[in-house]
């Protein structure tokens, strides 16, 4: 259980230029033969080629035709060690893999009846003995072979070269990709599968053929799926010039996957859950959730798989850049100002969390005892993040010019997170030396802004210090590079120009300060007309906690008047805190009051008046900063204290504005068929949220609404949205309506989970009985992740009150739970122990349950890599 380090990373020995892959396909036994070759690399150093293999048995192996003997080569446990090969040669290895018995879902295994594959990081040397390291690519020419009525459908990676019958009912199919690339990139599928078809037209106006495949069942699920496809090559043409390079893009969904879906050489395999969208099974979440991993995992075809990273340290230069890339799509596709206050939310709850944690990393990590475990939202979306300040501080021109400049240079190869920003550099002449800190140090940095105006100077003085907490092996941090976009809004409520000390002229109303130094001030001057209030980090425009010591009329002023979406949604985040950390402080100290500040109450009818401009951005500007946020807030955090406060919250905006959230219910119900647009979703939005605070005043009116919604419902957002109502507020229908649901819904596993999920966070003191309870539900199954995820990672991730009940039996229950899916799918299980790693957080009680457990973890003979890692590393 040594951990593998950055420092030690090595070129290859040698090259593999060509491998041929022949498969024949059985359950239980399917036999792997490649062919590759290979060629010492002359940056590589070493007489050894060590090729990586897991759960094979290994039947023949041979050198250039000849066997190979004995003392050429050793064997271990996970791996062959040729000694002193020759500079070029072809290896072939025979092998048998059990694909049935493949319960971890990494390398090639069955999904009902479908043999699918994942490779990424390490799943290619369950299949075959390989190199398995990014920064080795090949060609790939694939056989399969497979029972023709079982298979009919046989898939891999690039274009169909040919097929045929054999005798026995049996079939094959020849495929061959035209670009080189990594092992984990590599994808079979063969099955019975039925498929959706269309065309799409390159802007250069070559035809990509389209192919969606899933279960005949599901088919008609997937037209949602195959429309976002055509938005994203469209947008990803317009925005980064960049077209799709084969004849076909092919992508199939699977039940059992433990990603959302994977990237691989035009032919994506996806979960389901981001595939499958129809309005009587799907939330508005669902659809726009398809949309943005089906353009995700299509973007990754150049930012992933054109060029790739050396090596899994470099994860998030793939991974960050794809994902700001899905946000700025989806933010084209719908409403901008919406969707990154949403991106804010995930980043806040989940985020900084994690870089509060035992299990901080940077967004490159240095060391890694497994990677599975580094799939993180550091590495994703504070990883977007870093990508989001390049694109603030060089500004959508020269961030475009650095983009091409990437593809110019590395167009096929396997890079490094510095190649990447060498390219932006050089495109904008601009040293970002010190930004690079980003890619190293961990830790959510905080920012604290003192104000001073002198009326006689009508100067703003801007004093912002930085100061960056230790996280786990990093002590001492140095300043970051930290674009503010912000902008003063006068006492008028208008924009002020803004003119710095030293400048002749004021230069429009926004613009993006970069603090780089551990304190730095700023002079606005020529500000008449009195003291602005600072509209400060616009667009959140970079991922730290920033405090400027706002007053409640400052915070009120900018929900009133700031033009920037993030910040008056956040100014109304930070005046909701205020209200409810008080209710807290009140409820420690035995006083438990039983109103609700005033100016909650009156922020929040004055986001009802304006509710019409913009029903999305009033869903979020009327909606309570979550248990997570609040609780990082917290020196302690105080599980009791943090429900006390939400419920009263809840309850009494409920009650005092019980007219408002009628009428804005009233007027954001559409009659007529249902449809998706945007406008549509976010008139939903606005609806569902006023009927969730009727429904918390807990009147007569309120339920009658819940009720009449949740028996007309006529798609999955209402009907999911009332069921949860009825259940959470504890309605005497509660019981029998969860029954008829599942009636309903039984044969829709994706609707069965939300079942699931809905009872698994119900946040009461029964949650750990009904869970387990649910755990013996003949739907309950451990063989796929989603249902898994939907029961105990809803509780342990989701329900504050139900996990972490004092007595500890919500801990109990996911660690004796974890330990069990342990043995089949160390993945999904070491993901769900990171909810205990928060330990610290807790009072000493508390704390002294979950380090028990996590003790217990760590004890339990045969735990996997994954598991030791996360459960080790929160006990350091
Ligand atoms: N499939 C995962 C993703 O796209 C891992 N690459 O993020
Ligand atoms: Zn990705």
């Amino acid at each position: 259980r040594e951990p593998v380090y950055l420092k030690d990373y090595r070129p290859p020995a040698f090259l593999t230029p060509e491998i041929e892959l022949d498969f024949v396909l059985e359950p239980e036994a399917t036999l792997v033969t490649s062919r590759q070759t290979f060629r010492r690399n002359p940056k590589g150093e070493g007489r050894e080629l060590v090729l990586f293999g897991e759960n094979q048995d290994l039947l023949a192996l041979t050198l250039n035709g000849a066997p190979l003997p004995p003392e050429r080569w050793r064997k271990e446990s996970d791996r062959i060690v040729l000694l002193d090969p020759p500079d070029e040669f072809t290896l072939e290895v025979r092998s048998r893999i059990d694909p049935a018995a493949n319960t971890a879902l990494m390398g090639l295994y069955i999904s009902n009846g479908v043999f699918c594959t994942q490779c990424e990081p390490e799943g290619f040397r369950r299949i075959t003995y390989f190199q398995d390291r990014p920064d080795v690519m090949a060609r790939y020419r694939v056989r399969i072979e497979a029972d023709r009525s079982a298979c009919p459908v046989l898939l891999s990676n690039g274009n169909p070269i040919d097929r045929g019958d054999l005798p026995g009912g049996r079939h094959w199919a020849l495929w061959e990709d035209p670009f080189p690339k990594p092992s984990y990139l590599f994808a079979l599928v063969a099955g019975d599968l039925a498929c959706l078809e269309d065309e799409f037209t390159t802007r250069s106006g070559r035809k990509v053929q389209l192919r969606l495949y899933s279960e005949a069942a599901n088919i008609g699920q997937c037209h949602h799926a195959l429309a976002s496809l055509k938005k994203a090559m469209k947008w990803d043409e317009d925005r980064y010039g960049l077209e799709y390079d084969l004849d076909l893009f092919q992508i199939v969904a699977v039940n059992d996957f433990n990603f959302g879906a994977m990237e691989n050489k035009g032919l994506n395999i996806f979960n389901t859950s981001a595939t499958l969208a129809r309005a009587d099974t799907s939330t508005d979440f669902d659809f726009m959730n398809v949309e943005r991993v089906i353009a995700h995992e299509y973007f990754h075809n150049w930012t992933g798989d054109r060029v790739t990273c050396r090596d899994w340290f470099q994860l998030t230069l793939k991974e960050g850049l794809t994902v700001f890339r899905d946000q700025q799509f989806s933010a084209d596709m719908h409403s901008p100002g919406v969707k990154r206050i949403g991106d804010v939310v995930f980043i806040r709850d989940v985020q900084f969390a994690e870089d509060a944690g035992p299990l901080a990393h940077p967004i490159r990590p240095d060391r890694y005892i497994e990677i599975n475990n580094f799939y993180t939202a550091t590495v994703y979306q504070k990883g977007a993040e870093v990508i989001r300040m390049l694109h603030t501080l060089l500004g959508e021109e020269t961030y475009r010019k650095g983009i091409d400049l990437y593809f110019q240079r590395h167009d096929g190869q396997a890079v490094t997170c510095e190649d990447f920003v060498q390219a932006m550099a050089d495109a904008s002449g601009r040293d970002l030396g010190q930004f690079m800190r980003w890619y190293s140090q961990a830790g959510t940095p905080e920012l604290e802004v003192r104000r001073r105006f002198d009326p006689d100077r009508q100067a703003l003085t801007l004093e912002i210090a930085q100061r960056t907490p230790p996280t786990p092996g990093q002590e001492e941090k140095l300043p970051f590079h930290i674009p503010i976009r912000m902008g003063l809004i006068g006492r008028d409520g208008t924009p002020r120009r803004l003119q710095l000390e030293g400048e002749n002229e004021p230069k429009g109303t926004e613009r993006v300060l970069e603090l780089t130094e551990p304190a730095q001030r700023f002079t606005f001057i020529g500000l008449e007309g009195g003291e602005p209030v600072p509209s400060l980090l616009r667009g959140f425009s970079a991922p730290v906690k920033l405090d400027a010591g706002y007053s409640d009329d400052e915070l009120a002023h900018l929900m009133a008047h700031d033009t920037d979406d993030f910040v008056r949604w956040d100014a109304g985040q930070r005046l909701a805190s205020n209200v409810l950390l008080a209710l807290v402080g009140d409820h420690a100290a035995g006083r438990a009051p039983s109103t609700l500040d005033r100016r909650l109450i009156d922020a929040f009818a004055k986001s009802l008046d304006r509710a019409g401009e913009d029903p999305a951005f009033a869903a979020r500007m009327l909606s309570l900063p979550s248990s997570s946020y609040l609780g990082q807030q917290m020196q302690v955090i105080d599980v009791e204290g943090i429900r006390f406060a939400l419920d009263l919250a809840r309850r009494e905006l409920g009650r005092s504005l019980h007219g408002a959230w009628l009428a804005a219910y009233r007027a954001n119900t559409d009659e007529g068929p249902f449809s998706i647009d945007t406008a549509a979703i976010a008139r939903r939005s606005l609806k569902n949220l006023a009927l969730a605070y009727l429904a918390y005043a807990r009147d007569e009116e309120g339920q009658a609404l819940v009720r009449t919604q949740y028996a007309r419902a006529d798609n999955m957002t209402d009907c999911l949205s009332a069921l949860r109502l009825i259940t959470e507020t504890g309605m005497p229908e509660s019981e029998a309506a969860l029954a008829s649901f599942y009636e309903k819904w039984e044969k829709e596993p994706l609707v069965v989970n939300k079942w699931f999920s809905l009872q698994a966070m119900i946040e009461d003191e029964a949650a750990p009985e009904r869970v387990e309870h649910l755990m013996a539900h003949p739907a309950f199954t451990w063989s796929n992740p989603n249902r898994v995820r939907a029961l105990l990672g809803s509780f342990a991730m989701m329900n504050l009150v139900g996990f972490h009940r004092r007595d500890g039996a919500g801990y109990r229950l996911l660690t004796d739970k974890v330990l069990e899916l342990d043995r089949r799918n160390p993945q999904v299980a070491a993901r769900l122990l990171s909810a205990l790693g928060r330990w610290r957080r807790f009072d000493e009680h508390r704390q002294s349950l979950m380090r028990a457990e996590l003790e217990r973890v760590v004890a339990t003979p045969g735990l996997s890599r994954d598991s030791y890692e996360i459960a080790s590393k929160s006990l350091a």
